[in-house]
C-alpha cells in the first residue's frame, strides 16, 4: 500500500470517529426525561458577512435557569475554528483576546455579544457567509451539554478592532 493511500484510509477513519462524535451528542434532541432543564436561549443571533478569513458571530444569551451556565466553545460547519473572544483596552486601543474560561452566562440572567465587546469569533471561514444566510451555529457548555443556534447573516462594517493589530485603531463600534 503507498503511503498515500494510507494517509487516505487514516483521515477515513477520522471522519467516522468525527461523525460518531457528532452523532452521539446531537441525538435527535432527545427530550431529557423528566429533569429537562431549559438550557441557553440566543436571541437575535447574527453573523456579519464573510467570504474567507475571518468573521463573527453575536447575539444575546439568556440563561432562565437557576444556575450560571458557562460556555466554553463554539462551532459552525462555515468556519474551521471558532473562538470566544472578549474586548479590552490596552494602552488606550480596543483588542480582542480569547475570553479565559470562557464566558459565564449568569444565573437567570443574560450575556451579550455585540460588536466592540464580547463575540464568537470565526478565525477561518471555509464557507461564504452571504447577507441572509441561516447560519448554525453550536455552543458546548462547561457540563457538557450543547445550544445550538442559528444566526442570520448581516452585512457589517465595524467589529474589526484587532485584525489588524499596529493598523491604527478606527473604533466605529455602535
Ligand atoms: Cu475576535
Amino acid at each position: 500500500m503507498s503511503l498515500r493511500n494510507h494517509g487516505l484510509l487514516a483521515a477515513g477513519a477520522l471522519l467516522v470517529l468525527a461523525l460518531a462524535a457528532c452523532g452521539s451528542k446531537e441525538s435527535p434532541t432527545a427530550p431529557a426525561s423528566g429533569a429537562a432543564q431549559a438550557s441557553l436561549v440566543v436571541k437575535d443571533p447574527w453573523v456579519k458577512t464573510a467570504k474567507s478569513g475571518m468573521s463573527a458571530a453575536y447575539g444575546t444569551v439568556v440563561n432562565p435557569t437557576g444556575k450560571d451556565v458557562v460556555v466554553v466553545s463554539a462551532a459552525s460547519a462555515v468556519s474551521a475554528m471558532i473562538e470566544l473572544h472578549e474586548t479590552t483596552t490596552v494602552d488606550g486601543k480596543m483588542a480582542m483576546r480569547p475570553k479565559e474560561g470562557g464566558f459565564v452566562i449568569p444565573a437567570n440572567g443574560s450575556n451579550e455579544f455585540k460588536p466592540g465587546g464580547d463575540h464568537f469569533m470565526l478565525m477561518d471561514v471555509t464557507t461564504e457567509v452571504k447577507a441572509g444566510d441561516q447560519v448554525t451555529f453550536t455552543l458546548t457548555l462547561q457540563d457538557g451539554g450543547t445550544v445550538r443556534f442559528t444566526a442570520l447573516g448581516k452585512d457589517f462594517a465595524g467589529g474589526n478592532e484587532s485584525y489588524r493589530p499596529g493598523a491604527p485603531s478606527s473604533m466605529t463600534m455602535g
